[in-house]
């Protein structure tokens, strides 16, 4: 680790975080500084309305958009982070629909390492170009969607000494896996559903293998169903085949091709689970019942499980007596045009208070 790393290290020891409250699960070593940004320990909160449509015992949030940077990105982001910085690299690189330079950007402004980040030329949400560009990350954008500018990250990282920080990275998958840990802490055993949006498919993969090794040391004695669901302009895993032009609202999850296929569909079969596909109407259908029922402002991909929960019940399956937990992968303050797609209905009045009194309906 060269002197200015350490230094910046060093004042990380109370945000505690994923690598010291999960070290023993995760894959550490002696070069691996503890490093923090305060991620992980994020809210399960029990939903007010959507859990009588979907007609399950007990649903619950996990409000992931509480991670430093808004996103469930940076569980694993420290973990890859800090094995870049043991390893000695200098410079981060990730291609991404948003969150995942997000994050990479945050952390690598905070140690001191460079980072470079591809994204679909103007599909990625303000908000995520706004983190990458505040915390001074290079931002690359390419002519060509996310797979393709995993393509080019991928082939840069292996010609020069930067570390890869997708979730290709298996400490990422490490680090998202957490997430599993605290829902099951949290409710005393493992949910019976676990419903996930799915994009490059690493969420999916990370979230099983932290069930399995939970109940393995007996933290828990069973294991939920995966639920994926993917948007259908964008459903390779539906489908059983890449999508070479990806569409959806849904940016953070417009990939055509994932990364962790394999693993998503193992997650799928082992669990007894599925993974389906949802429309955009559903989604934002989805997106606002969130906002307005549950008080959860979230990004469209995020709604994407809530709407697939909603599906897979209007369409006559029975959650009856289950424990349902949605991942609620990030903060919709990253997408302020989806929010604001229809213009706001602003009440326009003269600064007196009897005007905005009339204008109440409380005159
Ligand atoms: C909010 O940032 O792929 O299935 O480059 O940002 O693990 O890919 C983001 C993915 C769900 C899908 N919800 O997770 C990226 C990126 C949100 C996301 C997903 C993403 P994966």
């Amino acid at each position: 680790m060269n002197v200015d790393i350490a230094a910046r290290v060093h004042g990380d020891a109370l945000a505690r975080g994923v690598l010291r409250r999960y070290g023993e699960h995760l894959p550490l070593t002696p070069d691996m500084p503890l490093i923090s940004l305060g991620e992980g320990d994020t809210p399960l909160v029990r939903s007010t309305s959507i859990e009588r449509d979907v007609g399950c015992a007990e649903l619950y949030f996990k409000l992931e958009s509480c991670n430093p940077t808004g996103s469930f990105k940076d569980r694993g982001m420290v973990v890859a982070v800090a094995k870049a910085i043991g390893d000695g690299a200098t410079a981060l690189m990730c291609a991404s629909t948003g969150n995942t330079s997000a994050s990479a950007a945050a952390y690598g402004a905070r140690y001191g390492l460079g980072v470079y980040v591809i994204v679909p030329d103007g599909k990625i949400a303000r908000g995520k170009l706004a983190q990458g560009s505040v915390h001074g990350a290079e931002i690359i954008a390419v002519d060509g969607n996310f797979d393709v500018a995993l393509g080019m990250a991928r082939a840069i990282t292996s010609r020069h000494p930067i570390a890869l920080v997708n979730s290709v990275n298996p400490f990422r998958i490490e680090g998202q896996k957490t997430a599993a840990f605290e829902i099951a802490d949290a409710l005393g055993e493992a949910p019976d559903v676990l419903a996930i949006p799915v994009g490059n498919a690493g969420n999916i993969t990370a979230y099983w293998r932290g069930f399995i090794e939970y109940q393995r040391l007996e933290r828990t004695t069973r294991r939920p169903r995966m639920l994926g669901f993917q948007a259908a302009g964008a459903a390779p895993l539906v489908s059983g085949e890449p999508v070479a032009d990806p569409q959806t609202v849904a940016s953070a999850i417009r990939i055509g091709n994932p990364a962790s296929w394999t693993s998503a569909v193992e997650a799928r079969d082992a669990s007894g689970g599925g993974i389906g596909a949802v429309t955009d109407d559903e989604i934002l259908s989805a997106y606002d019942r969130l906002a307005r029922e549950e008080g959860i402002f979230c990004e469209p991909a995020s709604a994407a499980c809530v709407a697939g929960m909603l599906k897979r019940a209007a369409a006559g399956e029975s959650f009856a007596g289950q424990v349902v937990v949605c991942v609620i992968t990030g903060s919709g303050l990253k997408d302020p045009e989806t929010a604001l797609r229809a213009e706001p209905a602003i009440h326009r009045v003269p600064a007196e208070f009897e005007a905005i009194e009339r204008e109440m309906g409380w005159a």
